[in-house]
């Protein structure tokens, strides 16, 4: 047998097609939604033909082609510790640490997701990964049944801990290795419609906190939504009752800009789904839905900050249910925020990938970084939008409150705790906008020393 170890980005390619193979047969309105994003795309990319720059073109549309994320909901430190080592054998990392107990979900959170530009362009597969807090359940009772469930699961196959451990020996996977790995990490995220738990527990743990049934509940932590991107979130959201598909009320995240921002997205109902309990009693549980979303420019802490005060302002005078009323409402609180791409980065408000233009020369003898600013009138240097690649809590509890229902949640208003989400985790979570710095400064150095040659 070969032995010969092939590229982490490969088995993340891999793995995210199984995934969305397994989640159109479990879930067939993901299908119908794979179909309506990439008819949008196609529609879109042919009526904006500019819409990606020319050197990035093929690369960007294979890359739009295979996006989506998916996400999870863990119960315990030791299941969050496994899952960073299965990430790690695809060559993903845990980015930003997301706090959604303000929200009254009792969970923090991570993405797991590709770091390196190249990577991210083979296939920028992620997993919006959440671990239950249990400390934040106020019945102790309830909290202590919670943790004696979870801690006798065991949500990984004995063999995928095997195939981790050998990729770790070997530094990666044979072709025949990965192939193995993929099938049996899926089994960690397929549906069972047989609980761990009797029906009247099952009820006792709803009764509490939907997310507690949900993660308690199970033999495993399914994949509860996966989310491809378009281009047209707008165009999507209003088509979508056409397929018989009912979306949440409003799109989360900024408006409709010239020049999109970080993060847009809309998701539709959780399915019903029939369960057979350990008391062989039958019921019904809601939790897996689908999500689409449409990414813009990554933002500086300064870009960031903008965002994150018009969010508040705008969503403290938001009355509407209506998405139109509402994009409107959105719009009017953003114009505060430039919407050219010129503006946004001489205000440094967000990151940009700096290149030659296609046979152009720069002047041999000039300070380039000093003159800089000038390349880019004459056209000689091209600025595109580096895009986001991350989440939004605000956003995030949105889309997981449309979700759970909205009955009520007898959970305490937490506090974040980092720290503690990285002891679970075994190591620190990476600092999200060190990466998109990172890529730009790349593209400057680049820019640099192509002009030091010519
Ligand atoms: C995760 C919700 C967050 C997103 O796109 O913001 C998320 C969940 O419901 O488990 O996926
Ligand atoms: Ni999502």
């Amino acid at each position: 047998m070969d032995k010969q170890t092939i590229s982490q980005d490969i088995i993340r390619d891999r793995f995210s097609k199984a995934m969305s193979q397994m989640y159109q047969q479990e879930v067939p309105q993901y299908g119908t939604l794979l179909q309506i994003v990439k008819e949008t795309n196609t529609d879109y990319l042919s009526k904006h033909p500019d819409t990606f720059a020319e050197h990035q073109q093929g690369s960007e549309l294979n890359r739009l082609d295979v996006e989506r994320h998916g996400a999870i909901r863990l119960g315990t430190a030791s299941e969050l510790a496994t899952m960073k080592d299965l990430f790690a054998v695809m060559g993903m990392s845990p980015v930003g640490y997301y706090d959604l107990s303000a929200a009254g979900v009792p969970v923090h959170s991570t993405a797991f997701r590709p770091i390196t530009e190249q990577a991210l362009l083979i296939n920028p597969f992620r997993v919006f990964t959440s671990l239950l807090r249990l400390e934040l359940i106020d019945n102790s009772d309830l909290r202590e049944k919670a943790r004696k469930i979870l801690e006798a699961r065991d949500i990984f196959s004995p063999r995928v801990r095997e195939l981790i451990a050998l990729s770790e020996q070997q530094n990666g996977l044979s072709d025949g290795q990965a192939d193995e790995f993929v099938s049996e990490a899926l089994k960690t995220f397929r549906w069972h419609s047989d609980a761990l738990v009797s029906l009247d527990s099952y009820n006792a743990l709803l009764e509490h906190h939907r997310l507690i049934a949900d993660v308690v509940s199970f033999k495993g932590p399914h994949i509860n939504h996966l989310t491809p991107r378009t281009l047209d979130i707008d165009q999507v959201q209003r088509i979508m009752p056409q397929f018989g598909i009912t979306p949440k009320e409003v799109i989360e995240g900024p408006p409709l800009r010239h020049v999109p921002i970080l993060l847009r997205q809309t998701s539709f109902k959780a399915l019903s789904e029939r369960i057979t309990f350990t008391d062989s009693e039958e019921g019904k549980h809601t939790a897996r839905f689908g999500e689409i979303e449409q990414r813009g420019l990554a933002l500086t802490p300064e870009g960031r900050a903008l965002y994150d005060q018009l969010l508040l302002r705008a969503s403290a005078s938001d009355t509407s249910n209506n998405n139109d009323q509402h994009q409107q409402h959105f719009a009017h609180a953003f114009a505060a925020f430039p919407d050219d791409i010129e503006s946004l980065r001489q205000q440094k408000l967000g990151y940009f990938r700096y290149t030659l233009k296609n046979g152009a020369k720069l002047p041999a003898d000039q300070n380039i970084p000093a003159h800089l600013d000038s390349l880019i009138k004459q056209g000689l240097v091209l600025v595109t939008p580096i895009i986001y690649e991350d989440f939004l809590p605000v956003s995030a509890a949105g889309i997981f409150q449309s979700n759970l229902g909205s009955e009520k949640n007898h959970v305490s208003s937490g506090n974040p705790n980092r720290s503690a989400f990285e002891t679970a985790l075994g190591r620190e979570v990476i600092d999200e906008f060190s990466l998109y710095a990172e890529i730009e400064a790349t593209s400057l150095n680049q820019l640099f020393a192509e002009s030091a040659q010519s």
